[in-house]
């Protein structure tokens, strides 16, 4: 599948900093010090519906790290999948009576539109699921010849207690994930299960949905876990050093694509760092296609809205936290856009090279863009009231700006 296009990343003087970032299977941050390339996977969209600014504000999350570690002038091998077969996606096209591969197609190309226009850094590889399911396949018959899987009518299930690693990503108690594995698909109740918690890994084909070849599995669809851990597998390998997505994501789907992985390779962990952003409100309500309660990135875009004042608007939050979208947050980073864009016009300026220093010092802990963006106001402040002699300090300022917060001003 092809991704979108690359925004291009101007090169900053200096030294750009190593990441520390927090690591849920951890708890703690870690200090992430990849090779000459860095490898980080990506969770990617389920595509039918638009992207949201939950959508947008992970995404972002993921985005900064790949620019703090292009200022360390490593390479960025990243991966990202789009889940374009999978329950949600087939049930909202037989609720509107489309067709799912359409609907697919058109929400996948929503998004790279909005991607481009808030100028988030492509993947290098960019995998639906169903591209992936020859690759899935033989996944999925070597954990069953390992003994880490059995079927069930039809069906192959993984089984958690092959992997002595399981539940060291999300370290939740056994009812916690119970209960996360009925709300975010996975089937506790089902009976014949060796463990309640063990998640799909083939699905027999079912009438009037969608399936494939598998081979000695029989015709069927692939699980979610294995679709991403597939992908990860044959383009990043194992130890990658960013697993990442939103905090929804830790449990299961991070924790099952861990053991997966973890079993068939017979090596741990699957990733130096399971990062998860928090997740984004409306209305005192976790923003999901689900509920419907969604402000569109494309719809903004459509009123009017600068995506550049998008982007601020997420940076305004700390990656971690959960937070409620508001015109309120709207509204201010458009006044901040506006004062930045006047800061940098002007011919000359105040010195910048200490405020690169405090964007790369702040990023580098753990993303903390709101201390980054705190050290710009200082910057654009100090410009508004004193101005500078400086010639080289608007175009710096601005290529800082572009290069580590991905923000056009
Ligand atoms: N296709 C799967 C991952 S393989 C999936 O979760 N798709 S998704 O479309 O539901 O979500 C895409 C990404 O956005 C995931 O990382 C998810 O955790 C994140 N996300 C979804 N809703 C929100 C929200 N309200 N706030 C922040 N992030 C969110
Ligand atoms: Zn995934």
């Amino acid at each position: 599948m092809h991704a979108w296009p690359a925004s291009e990343v101007p090169a900053l003087p200096g030294q750009g900093r190593d990441l520390r970032i927090h690591d849920t299977a951890t708890g703690g941050l870690v200090t992430l010090q990849p090779g000459p390339v860095a490898r980080i996977y990506v969770c990617g969209i389920t595509p039918y519906d638009a992207t949201h600014m939950g959508h947008a504000a992970t995404y972002n999350a993921f985005d900064l790290v790949q620019r703090v570690w292009l200022d360390t002038k490593r390479q960025v091998h990243y991966v990202q999948n789009v889940t374009d077969v999978d329950d949600p996606l087939l049930e909202r096209a037989q609720r509107d009576h489309v067709d799912w591969v359409k609907l697919a197609e058109q929400e996948t190309a929503l998004f790279r539109e909005d991607m481009t226009a808030l100028r988030m850094l492509p993947p290098k590889h960019y995998i639906g699921a169903v591209e992936a399911i020859p690759g899935i396949v033989p996944l999925v018959e070597r954990l069953r010849d390992l003994g880490a899987a059995y079927e069930l009518d039809g069906d192959v299930y993984f089984s958690v207690e092959s992997d002595p690693h399981f539940g060291e990503v999300s370290h939740l108690d056994a009812a916690a994930m119970r209960l996360l594995s009925a709300e975010r698909g996975g089937d506790p109740d089902r009976p014949g299960k060796k463990n309640p918690l063990d998640p799909v890994l083939w699905m027999a084909a079912r009438e009037g949905e969608p399936s494939w070849d598998g081979g000695s599995l029989g015709r069927g669809r692939p699980g979610w876990h294995i679709e991403c851990v597939a992908i990860a597998l044959d383009h990043l390998g194992m130890g990658f050093d960013v697993q990442g997505g939103g905090s929804d994501l830790a449990f299961p789907h991070h924790e099952m694509g861990a053991s997966h992985a973890q079993v068939l390779t017979g090596e741990f962990p699957m990733a130096k760092a399971y990062v998860h952003a928090g997740m984004v409100a409306l209305d005192g309500e976790k923003m999901s296609k689900s509920k419907g309660n969604l402000v569109f990135v494309s719809r903004l875009r459509r009123d009017g809205v600068d995506p550049a004042a998008i982007r601020l608007a997420l940076l305004a939050h700390h990656y971690r936290s959960d937070w409620e979208w508001t015109d309120q947050v709207l509204q201010d980073a458009v006044a901040r856009l506006g004062r930045w864009r006047s800061a940098v016009s002007r011919p000359d300026g105040p010195s910048a090279d200490a405020l690169v220093e405090e964007i790369r010092e702040a990023l580098a802990e753990d993303l903390n863009t709101p201390a980054a963006l705190a050290a710009v106001d200082r910057w654009v402040a100090l410009q508004q009231e004193r101005g500078g002699t400086d010639t080289g300090a608007p175009g710096l300022v601005s290529r800082a700006v572009d290069a580590l917060l991905g923000v056009a001003v």
